[in-house]
């Protein structure tokens, strides 16, 4: 693997190449996981789940399986509903509409995998054989599976109440339009989707309830990337004070956006516990895990960009439809996905005039939310992709006509057409970068040779605007603690625990540079919402600038602290001593004149040296509220070889440069645009969630749900440019989403640049060796019968003038 990283600082700890602290505990199997926990007198539990995609229940007998033996309990709807209320993850988009949602289905089953009926026992296999006891019987109702059909929909309502299956429409954009698309010389539109897919965490969801009667507290282990939010929502749902609420998460085996939410069989358990008076542990299977974990990238584009013969754009319209699933999750809605593909398009590009017109599909499937990238990828996808069309058409360069529109560095800061604000970034430089590092290359014999590329920008560590400001109990700022033990040693608490990506380690090597220790002192704990401050969780790639903002604020006061205390001891003004390495130095001075182990020391055991004043400890808990959006950049170039015979796409080459601004640790950031590139070649080529016309989801085990493995991939070349930004405590960006931000473009254009040797192209993902075959044969002339499976693609409506 190569290490394209510019020079970095090694006085620093920032910036270094350091070793994740996390790892040893892990790889020797010590890591503490949801499953690795189970209390005393520990009930289990498994659940009933609908069969069917839409129907009304009739029938609910549980009462051969609770006389099985071993079995403590039964609960329906009618037993939790008076535990926990309905919840509704409504933001305060205008017009959002969602039905209400409870832990076990109400009357009616809306998805394949809703939870309908919990049951508790000794052990996870008796509760199974109690499942097989249970009869359920349903009334089937058609389903919604189609979301371009269902936002027009005039009846079969997945919600009746509602009254439609439309959930939310929203316009985007500025500029004259109408006058851009009068003025091209050349307008190319093209349709796009992409299929559903999902996280697939290797860490399944599962939840460790513990409720205590005597005080009326719930603890609750769980496998989240937002405790203190679940702290929050478990609290207002259940109906017990917040601060008797106590969420725990160790080690987490991956979240990517899919473990933020409150889902129903997690309270479900909490419900059982509470009715019982047991713990209740309640660990997820793979074919739970398909089926009612949040899906996501269910999106189907229309798209027209207008462009001079030059290849300037002009403009661009899209119009999205965005399948939510079946309800809106609580509290990030199942807006947000479709609100970044129609608003991120734009990307990197000087686009000055857009409409964008968005509408979200309610439907029989699991809820849709946000998932790595939320939105980019889709976005980038079909702007990269109509943008490779669009130098076909114009005989122009595909790389020519993308530099000819990057957004140059005295543009900075840029405000595209949809009001995003790029704060900062190195859009030529990435991309020119990116084409050095892209050697030539001779295709293999029967095999065509592709290369795509594209650009990107990504919305990273958002504000309070993007939830806490439409109505969600999600803010925008971190707490972290940070503590001189009395021998010298650090602890530092984190708020927001990590999901697996290393945040222990960036912690400690931002904390060494800001309070002046070695790296090695250092302690970090997370995920006790009891112990730690309040933490908002690692979602919208936010830890590197919030989460460790906070850890720098608080370090300089500790550090400050320290100073004014080893002042006293020596006599010496406070503001003429530093401390580094652990040891207070006058400055500009190499001799040591005080060990922090001995400033502790005094400041724990020894108080009665120190005046009043400086009676002050040595704990601190910094926060920081992040700055209202920082965009990352970046450029990847995808390398393919398609098989004409077989029509399966071999990826030989990948190249990334990103630019997060500063960089804490890059073998940390090597890793996560490296994830993110493999998750977004998996929706490029391989995942989908296949649900047939009755809304059976055919792809229940990852037999059937593809995903990418080691043998289909390629070294992933990552290069870093470091744009600090200017609007954030440390200079650093997000970079956890990048990579499945810019990869489904990348590997699309490269695809399409082998197919349209052959004068063919595929424009739905995922690219099956069929769609590929298909394309290949009916641009020789052969006719395919008609695929069922094509998606329906909402049409562009006409444009009108002055829009
Ligand atoms: S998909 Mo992220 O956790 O906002």
């Amino acid at each position: 693997m190569s290490d394209n990283t510019t020079a970095v600082d090694t006085s620093t700890w920032v910036g270094r190449r350091v070793r994740r602290v996390e790892d040893p505990k892990i790889l020797l199997g010590r890591g503490k996981y949801a499953d690795d926990v189970t209390p005393a007198r520990c009930l289990h539990a498994a659940f009933v789940r609908a069969p069917l995609a839409h129907g009304t229940i009739t029938r609910l007998d549980a009462d051969a399986a609770r006389a099985l033996d071993g079995v403590h309990a039964v609960f329906t709807a009618d037993d939790v509903n008076k535990v926990c209320r309905s919840w509704k993850g409504l933001l305060d988009w205008p017009g959002l509409v969602s039905g209400d949602q409870r832990p076990l289905a109400t009357g009616k089953v809306h998805y394949v995998g809703e939870p309908v009926a919990i049951v508790v026992a000794e052990s996870r296999a008796v509760a199974e054989d109690a499942l097989e006891l249970i009869e359920a019987e349903y009334d089937e109702l058609p389903a919604v599976v189609d979301s371009v059909a269902a936002v027009t929909a005039t009846s079969g309502f997945v919600h009746e109440e509602l009254s439609t299956n439309l959930a939310f429409e929203g316009n985007f954009g500025g500029g004259d339009v109408a006058a851009a698309f009068a003025a091209a010389d050349e307008i190319v539109e093209v349709g796009i989707s992409t299929a559903r897919h999902t996280a697939t965490a290797i860490e399944p969801r599962g939840a460790v309830a513990e409720f205590d009667p005597t005080a009326r507290s719930l603890t609750v282990r769980l496998s989240t990337q937002a405790p203190h939010m679940l702290q929050s929502t478990f609290a207002e749902l259940l109906g017990l004070r917040e601060s008797n609420v106590r969420i725990l998460t160790d080690e987490v085996g991956g979240a990517f956006g899919m473990k933020a939410h409150v889902y129903p069989d997690e309270l479900a358990t909490c419900v059982a516990s509470i009715l019982l008076g047991r713990p209740v542990k309640w660990i997820q299977d793979r074919v739970e895990a398909l089926q009612s974990d949040t899906q996501s990238r269910d999106e189907r584009v229309s798209v027209a960009l207008a462009l001079s013969k030059d290849g300037t754009i002009l403009g661009l319209r899209s119009e999205v439809v965005s399948d939510g699933g079946a309800f809106s999750v609580y509290p990030r809605s199942m807006v947000t996905e479709g609100v970044q593909v129609a608003t991120i398009m734009p990307g990197p590009y000087r686009v000055p005039a857009y409409a964008g017109h968005l509408r979200v599909a309610i439907t029989n499937k699991a809820p849709l939310a946000v998932y790595r990238g939320v939105g980019h990828p889709v976005a980038i996808l079909v702007m990269e992709a109509v943008l490779d069309e669009a130098a076909r058409r114009l005989a122009i360069d595909p790389a020519d006509l993308r530099q000819r529109n990057l957004i140059a560095p005295d543009e900075l800061p840029y405000t595209s057409i949809t009001g995003h604000v790029y704060d900062s970034g190195s859009h030529q430089e990435a991309f020119a970068r990116l084409l050095e590092r892209v050697p030539a290359r001779e295709p293999a014999p029967g095999r065509l040779l592709g290369i795509g590329l594209s650009c990107f920008v990504e919305v990273t560590a958002p504000g309070v605007a993007f939830y806490g400001a439409r109505g969600a109990p999600i803010t925008a700022h971190d707490q972290v603690e940070v503590r001189v033990e009395a021998d010298g040693s650090v602890t530092v608490l984190l708020g927001t625990p990590g999901q697996g990506q290393g945040l222990h380690t960036t912690a400690a090597q931002v904390v060494a540079d800001h309070l002046g220790v070695s790296f090695d002192r250092i302690t970090v704990i997370s995920g006790d919402t009891k112990t730690v401050p309040h933490g908002t969780g690692v979602w919208a790639s936010r830890s590197a600038v919030v989460s460790s903002g906070a850890a720098a604020s608080a370090a300089r006061e500790v550090r400050d602290r320290v100073l004014a205390i080893a002042g006293h001891l020596l006599e010496i003004d406070p503001s003429d001593l530093e401390l580094t390495d652990g040891s207070v130095r006058v400055s500009g001075v190499p001799t040591v004149r005080m060990g922090i182990q001995e400033v502790a020391e005094a400041a724990h055991w020894r108080t009665h040296k120190l005046p009043e004043e400086l009676r002050i400890g040595l704990s601190v808990v910094g926060e920081y509220v992040g700055p209202n959006v920082t965009f990352n950049n970046g450029a990847h170039a995808a390398v393919v070889e398609v098989e004409e015979d077989t029509g399966i796409v071999h990826l030989v080459d990948y190249y990334c440069v990103e630019d997060c601004g500063v960089l804490i640790n890059p073998t940390i950031v090597d890793g996560q645009v490296r994830g993110g590139v493999v998750q977004g070649v998996g929706g490029a080529l391989y995942e989908r969630l296949y649900y047939d016309e009755n809304g059976q989801l055919l792809t229940s085990t990852l037999l059937d749900y593809l995903l990418p493995t080691g043998p289909e991939l390629p070294d992933i070349d990552v290069t870093h440019i470091q744009t600090p930004s200017p609007n954030t405590k440390l200079g650093t960006k997000g970079a956890g989403e990048a990579g499945a931000a810019g990869a489904p473009a990348a590997v699309h254009n490269a695809v399409n640049n082998a197919l349209a040797q052959r004068n063919a192209r595929v424009w739905h993902q995922p690219i099956t060796p069929e769609r590929v075959l298909r394309a290949l044969d009916e641009a020789a002339g052969a006719k395919w019968p008609d695929d069922p499976d094509t998606p329906s693609l909402p049409p562009l409506p006409t444009l009108q003038k002055g829009q």
